[in-house]
């Protein structure tokens, strides 16, 4: 994209609103826009951020099998009153009444619904188990919406759904998608421990969160100092070996590691190097058995032909709170640094002499080259004002062309995460950027 046809307002003023670092940096790079409190408007950068992260948790879902639907934002009150929840859920539940009259609601989340889904159409124990999963928006009327998308109103989950025959069977289940998990943050190049925590209005009695360290994180957590030496990288671990599963779970889940509501003195005292600190939840999975599957009345005829109750797990990724956690990870006092897999283009070219014929005659090779992977500051600004923007905005590379280097084919590339700057052709900053 030319940047000079791109809105991406940009901010040299820090918006006084925002009080933690991503917030400020997502308003001021432009990425994205406050339409009501804690409800945002994703302008083009923040939107291929967005699609780039939704993408990742994509792919590791698929790959333990889970089945990609899309189930609606809106959901009928009737649901929520089979399993109990409908009064339960309080006044963070946007409760809208169409024009029959009939009580409708902004899913808060998807259990009822998958459930109901489920129940009209498996029939057999031999359908199970399966997973299925959806990424969509959802709107909690939290009490103190803040600091920005990290706790917005409006937000986009990655929620995923097991069923299950036997608990045996639901904690394979629930396994193999602490493995997802742990591949997909690697992939985003963040180290998430998972840590024992509270089930909270899903219910049921395991439950971890994934919480990313960050002094600017709103939980309070307590670790063994055993996970900053982990090797969070799950390679070697297959999601069809159960043995494989458990002995990479008993890994993950060995050292102390616990949020505030779940924090327990007693063990706390018998770890020998401990942390405390604070940190982002990112992700949070729980196995509640048959909470939802008992009341809204999901039987499969079991091999024997007696009717067996499903048991079933629910798995969240806050894929739009990544944005924010993910710039809390990798940023400097000029801007983002966005890693290679979410940045919203590859590289910026700068070309900071518009009109010179050198220069622009480059600045569109490149361009048309990267076929997409660019966005082309092509305004009629200032170098100082470009190389600021591209700082802010953190694309991985900054490819700059100057007149005097232009004249002689040559430009600098910068790499964002390091600071690392090189004369190159431009054959060799293509071949760079690979
Ligand atoms: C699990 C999937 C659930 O809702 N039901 C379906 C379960 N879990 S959860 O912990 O309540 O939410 C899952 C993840 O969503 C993110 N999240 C938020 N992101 C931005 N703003 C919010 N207000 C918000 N609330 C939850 C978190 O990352 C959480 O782990």
């Amino acid at each position: 994209m030319r940047l000079s046809h791109t809105l991406v307002p940009t901010l040299k003023e820090t918006p006084a609103e925002a009080q933690i670092v991503s917030h400020r940096l997502m308003l001021r790079a432009g990425l994205v826009r406050q339409t009501a409190a804690g409800i945002y408007a994703w302008l083009p950068l923040g939107w291929r951020v967005l699609q780039n992260i939704e993408q990742i948790v994509r792919e590791e879902q698929d790959a333990i099998g889970a089945q990609e639907m899309l189930m609606p934002t809106i959901q009928p009150a009737e649901l929520w009153r089979q399993s109990g929840r409908y009064d339960a859920y309080g006044p963070e539940m946007l409760r809208i009444k169409d024009r029959h009259d009939r009580d409708m609601l902004y899913g808060p989340t998807n259990e009822e619904m998958i459930t109901d889904i489920f129940r009209q159409s498996v029939k057999s124990y031999r359908e199970l188990p399966q997973m299925l999963y959806h990424i969509q928006w959802k709107f909690r009327d939290e009490v103190r919406p803040r600091f920005g998308v990290m706790r917005g109103r409006e937000f986009l989950m990655k929620d995923a759904y097991s069923f299950d025959l036997d608990y045996a069977s639901a904690v394979v289940s629930y396994r193999r998608m602490m493995l997802a998990y742990m591949r997909t943050f690697h992939r985003l190049g963040v180290n998430a421990i998972p840590m024992e925590a509270e089930s909270g209005p899903i219910g049921g009695n395991l439950s971890h969160e994934f919480i990313i360290l960050a002094p600017t994180g709103e939980s309070r957590v307590w670790y063994d100092a055993a996970f900053e030496r982990m090797d969070y990288s799950p390679r070697a671990v297959s999601h069809e070996s159960e043995a494989d599963l458990e002995r990479f779970f008993v890994q993950m889940t060995t050292p102390y590691a616990a949020t505030d509501e779940k924090h327990d003195e007693a063990a706390w005292a018998r770890v020998a190097d401990k942390r405390e600190g604070r940190g982002i939840e990112v992700g949070h999975i729980f196995y509640f058995g048959t909470k939802y599957s008992t009341p809204l009345g999901l039987a499969v005829a079991g091999r024997d032909g007696a009717p067996v109750t499903p048991h079933m797990g629910s798995y969240g990724v806050g894929v739009s709170r990544l944005v924010g956690a993910l710039i809390e990870a990798f940023h400097d006092d000029a801007g983002i640094k966005w890693p290679d897999a979410v940045a919203p283009f590859r590289a910026a070219i700068l070309n900071l002499k518009v009109g010179d014929a050198n220069c622009d005659r480059l600045c569109e090779d490149l361009y048309a080259k990267l076929r997409g992977n660019a966005l082309y500051d092509d305004r009629e600004e200032r170098a100082g004002v470009k190389f600021a923007d591209a700082d802010l905005m953190g694309h991985p590379w900054q490819i700059v062309v100057g007149p005097r280097g232009a004249a002689n084919g040559m430009v600098e590339l910068k790499r964002r995460m390091t600071g690392e700057r090189q004369e190159l052709d431009i054959d060799a900053a293509l071949a760079r950027l690979g």
